[in-house]
Order: C-alpha cells, then sequence, then structure tokens
C-alpha cells in the first residue's frame, strides 16, 4: 500500500525544524476543518438549494449568495472554538469580529467563499486566509497588518480539493485531498522559469478600460502567451503558480459609464490580493498594484480596501511595474 503524507503530518515537522509552539496547528486544524466543512456544502448544494441567493446584499452593495453566508459562518464557528484568535475579519463580514482579544494570538483574514459568479454552477471557488501573529513582544495596537507581516497565507479551491499554503520563509506547498478527506502530498511551488509554459489571465472583456498604458502592454505582449479566466481568484492564481505568467485585476478607468469605474480596483487586500501575492513571493514571483508599489508593502487604512492587482512571474511583474510607475 502506498500512505501519502498528510498536511498536519507536514506541518507538525515543519514546527519542529523551525522550533515553533503549538498554537499555529490549532489554528491551522480550525480552517483544515472549515473548508472541508464548506467543501461538504458545496458539492451538495445544487440538491439541497444551497447555491442560489440569499436576498440581501453586503456591505459593498453586492448580492449575497446562500453558499456565502453558510461559509462565512462555518468559517467563525471553527475560529472562535480555537481560542487562538484575537480578530478576524472577513469578506462577508461589515465590522472586525472581535474573537478572543484577551489572549488570543492570531489575526486571520478571509474570504470564505470568493468567486460567486461559479457558485450558481457548482464551478470551482476559493476560500482565502491570511494570518499574522499579535505583537509578543509589548502591548498590541491592533493595527491592520500588511502583507509582508503574515506569517502563512493560502487558499483551498472548492471543490476541487485542492489547498495551497505558503509559510513565511518556507515556501509555497500544494496538497491534494485524498479518499478520507485529508489534505496529502506535499509538492513545493515554484513559478516556472520556462516562460513556453506562461499564461495571462484576467477579465478581457474589461480591457477596453484599463488605462491606456496597461491596453498598450496587452496588445503588444498578449498573443505571446496562452490566455486562460475562470472569474474565481483562487482557480485563476492556482494556475498561474503552476505555469508562470500573470494574473491581473487592473483598475478600471476608461469605463464609457464613468459609474462604472473602478479607480482603486475591484480585489479586496486583505483576504485576496495580499493572500495571492504572499504565496506567489514565496513561490519566487511578486506582485503590484496599479501605483506598482509591491502588494505586500501596502498597509490597508480600512479592512476591506480595494486594490489593483498585477501577480505572477517576476519579469512580467517587474515589466508591469515600470510601466505603471513611468
Ligand atoms: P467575484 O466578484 O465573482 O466574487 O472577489 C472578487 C472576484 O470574484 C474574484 O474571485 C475574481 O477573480 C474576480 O472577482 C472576478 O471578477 P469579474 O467577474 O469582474 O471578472
Amino acid at each position: 500500500m502506498q500512505f501519502e503524507q498528510t498536511f498536519m503530518n507536514f506541518l507538525m515537522n515543519h514546527q519542529e525544524k523551525y522550533n515553533r509552539t503549538h498554537h499555529f496547528l490549532i489554528l491551522m486544524d480550525a480552517l483544515i476543518g472549515a473548508a472541508k466543512h464548506i467543501q461538504y456544502y458545496y458539492l451538495t448544494g445544487a440538491l439541497r438549494g444551497h447555491l442560489g441567493f440569499a436576498d440581501c446584499v453586503n456591505v459593498q452593495g453586492e448580492d449575497v449568495m446562500r453558499m456565502d453566508v453558510i461559509a462565512n459562518e462555518i468559517t467563525i464557528h471553527y475560529l472562535t472554538t480555537t481560542g487562538k484568535v484575537i480578530q478576524a475579519v472577513s469578506e462577508e463580514t461589515t465590522d472586525i469580529i472581535p474573537l478572543n482579544e484577551e489572549s488570543g494570538r492570531y489575526f486571520v483574514y478571509f474570504d470564505p467563499l470568493d468567486g460567486s459568479s461559479n457558485v450558481s454552477h457548482g464551478l470551482p471557488v476559493g476560500f482565502l486566509f491570511g494570518i499574522a501573529k499579535r505583537n509578543l513582544d509589548g502591548p498590541e495596537d491592533f493595527h491592520l497588518r500588511a502583507g509582508k507581516d503574515y506569517i502563512a497565507a493560502g487558499m483551498f479551491v472548492i471543490p476541487t480539493g485542492t489547498f495551497t499554503i505558503a509559510l513565511k520563509g518556507a515556501g509555497t506547498w500544494r496538497f491534494h485531498m485524498d479518499e478520507t478527506m485529508n489534505y496529502v502530498k506535499p509538492a513545493r511551488m515554484m513559478l516556472p522559469e520556462n516562460v513556453k509554459s506562461w499564461e495571462l489571465s484576467y477579465n478581457a472583456a474589461n480591457d477596453y478600460t484599463y488605462a491606456q498604458s496597461i491596453q498598450k502592454w496587452i496588445s503588444e505582449n498578449g498573443r505571446k502567451y496562452a490566455f486562460r479566466y475562470l472569474g474565481a481568484l483562487a482557480g485563476d492564481f492556482h494556475r498561474t503558480l503552476t505555469k508562470g505568467g500573470m494574473f491581473m485585476y487592473p483598475a478600471i478607468i476608461n469605463h464609457p459609464d464613468p459609474k462604472k469605474n473602478r479607480p482603486a480596483g475591484k480585489l479586496r487586500l486583505m483576504y485576496e490580493a495580499s493572500v495571492v501575492a504572499f504565496m506567489c513571493e514565496e513561490a519566487g514571483g511578486s506582485a503590484v498594484d496599479e501605483k506598482g508599489t509591491p502588494i505586500l508593502d501596502i498597509v490597508p487604512e480600512n479592512h476591506h480596501q480595494r486594490t489593483a492587482l498585477y501577480v505572477g512571474s517576476k519579469p512580467l511583474i517587474e515589466d508591469i511595474a515600470n510601466i505603471l510607475k513611468s
């Protein structure tokens, strides 16, 4: 018989190797539990009527889906039971969620079900999370952490059954769900240097709304690479990490209907952009915003802040950053 190493075994070895505490294991066990629970609801969602709208809108005025509500409730439950989380930020909750502010150790920033246009089809969605730590050297000021201060960030692609996590200074790793619903078989992810496999991923229907410089870059470079777009960040970035290239969601600034412009970008900094940027940097890549600023350097001013995002293979991101800065 052949047995693969489980994520939990991998993580225990990692914690021992770096002389770390058990607290992080408890937190990760909760996140894994939440992801499996969400996966179950999603897989059976079409049969049970969970893939429709919840008849309400969120703080950003977007329609909320039943699965958003379910996934949020599941995740908050699991995080609460650990006792290890000081505060959480969720895409689906307007305010910062206070959990164990006295003796919690981690901040968790998450989007429990990202990629809403795929939900009614049961197609891949993501559960993205970033984790930062309490100030252990003095009083905690509860400030919102920049991506460079995360200690780990990861994503589950649901219901595909893949889990990718980056641990600070220790690389980006991918796991697959086995027949017992355990995530197993760690594989270190490094963005391929060979441009032959590189892909571009962005909403091509929006390209006429991007900055002129980005439109020019696309017309000069777009045809060098294969094009893929699923419409769910975790799924699209899953490919970018494997094949190399770039995922982008640029600022929308040239829409013929000015009300539809999104100069600040669409994606959320704390639980989308910083999460994939963190995984990408640990895999040898990089990420910038519309000013060419590294995503991981941006200190959030509010917890639902948006940003434009360019993430992927270093040479492409450097090229884009130079254009955006000039
Ligand atoms: P969605 O709005 O469908 O929930 O979080 C935002 C996000 O999904 C990302 O997952 C995805 O990459 C992007 O937006 C898709 O946006 P478009 O539908 O505008 O392409």
